[in-house]
């Protein structure tokens, strides 16, 4: 739609921190489009795609998927979306993922909300999903952690300087983690 600029809210925190779990309480009472940079790229696997293997092999090893690749992938599922309000959630997880998004798409996100937990509860969430992700296993959540220190953390420096960043202590229960960003998103209720 002309003049329609998508809202973009940029989900970030360590693996396990309760991202997904948020965003989809998110959407039922806010109305965003959920589009999880993970399950892009898990579907990408699944539908059998000449990168298949090559993002396989990078998330079994907890290792960043080149940029060019998953901002295909979240571009394609932002045009297919009539609502133009997206929780970004796991992206992005670098400074490479960043400076990419923003060339490709020149949007500027309203947010970052930043899930805040410590990696003793991470691990245990993770420990105990049980769906079957390639990897929640001790070796790859051990390499998860130390990714998101060393190069998604410096994502989230980048936009606290720039006053971007609404931090939320993600270690409570659900619900509690819930109420304390309903706040954020009354702007959004049209
Ligand atoms: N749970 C949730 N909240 C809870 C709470 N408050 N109290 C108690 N339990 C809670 O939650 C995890 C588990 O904890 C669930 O069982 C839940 O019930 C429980 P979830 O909401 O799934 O947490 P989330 O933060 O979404 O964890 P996830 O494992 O999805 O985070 P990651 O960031 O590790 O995974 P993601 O799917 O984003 O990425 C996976 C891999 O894909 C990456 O490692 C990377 O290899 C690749 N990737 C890229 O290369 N590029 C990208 O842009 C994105 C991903
Ligand atoms: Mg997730």
């Amino acid at each position: 739609v002309v003049g329609k600029k998508p809202k973009v809210v940029f989900v970030l925190g360590g693996p396990g921190s309760g991202k997904g779990t948020q965003c989809a309480k998110i959407v039922e009472n806010y109305g965003f489009v959920h589009l999880s940079a993970g399950d892009l790229l898990r579907a990408e696997i699944n539908s059998g795609s000449e990168n298949g293997t090559m993002i396989q092999n990078m998330i079994k090893e907890g290792k960043i998927v080149p940029a060019e690749v998953t901002v295909g992938l979240l571009q394609k599922a932002m045009s297919e979306s009539k609502v133009q309000k997206f929780l970004i959630d796991g992206f992005p997880r670098n400074e490479e993922n960043r400076v990419i998004f923003e060339r490709v798409t020149k949007i500027d996100p309203e947010f970052i909300l930043f899930f805040h937990c410590t990696e003793q509860e991470m691990e245990k969430r993770l420990l105990s999903r049980n769906q079957g992700r390639v990897d929640d296993n001790i070796d790859t959540i051990r390499k998860r952690f130390k990714v998101f220190v060393d190069s998604s953390l410096p994502v989230i420096e980048y936009y606290e300087i720039r006053g971007k960043v609404r931090k939320v202590d993600a270690a409570r229960p659900i619900d509690e983690v819930f109420d304390s960003i309903k706040p954020l998103f009354m702007p959004f209720v049209q």
